[in-house]
């Protein structure tokens, strides 16, 4: 007989080990897994990838900083893409960050234009688009 405690852990096991089980339960918009596919694939395949929008002054910011240094990102709009808001939706559940600018260096999340440009004053930033 299985007890309340041994069901709860099981779930648990369930909901940490299978994304699936997790997404089964989680309130957040459900991605699918090709928009998920072609979001991590946008982030592994470019050492800058930035998703903006096109009227976004924080992301005129972060596209106008990330020229100044040369850093040769991949930007898309996702206004004015066809499956911009599922990308958007993606990056949330990858990032826990719905808004964009949403900045990736080496494939790592970097953050906003707030967190670019921090890096930069840090004088992180030209460390991180080197290596
Ligand atoms: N503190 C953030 C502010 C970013 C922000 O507020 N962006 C707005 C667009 S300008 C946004 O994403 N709004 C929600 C949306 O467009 O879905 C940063 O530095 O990146």
């Amino acid at each position: 007989m299985i007890t309340l405690l041994q069901l709860l852990v099981l779930v648990y096991i369930l909901y940490k080990v299978f994304p699936i089980f997790k997404r089964l339960f989680s309130t957040g918009t459900m991605v699918s897994e090709q928009v998920l596919s072609k979001t991590k694939a946008l982030i592994k395949d470019h050492k800058v990838f930035v998703a903006s929008k096109t009227y976004c002054p924080y992301c005129s910011q972060t596209k106008k900083l990330l020229e100044s240094l040369n850093a040769n990102a991949f930007v898309v709009e996702l206004d004015t893409e066809p499956d911009g808001s599922d990308i958007q939706a993606a990056l949330a559940e990858l990032t826990g960050q719905r808004t964009v600018p949403n900045v990736f260096i080496n494939g790592e999340h970097v953050g906003g234009n707030s967190d670019l440009q921090a890096l930069n004053s840090q004088g992180k930033l030209k460390t991180l688009l080197k290596n």
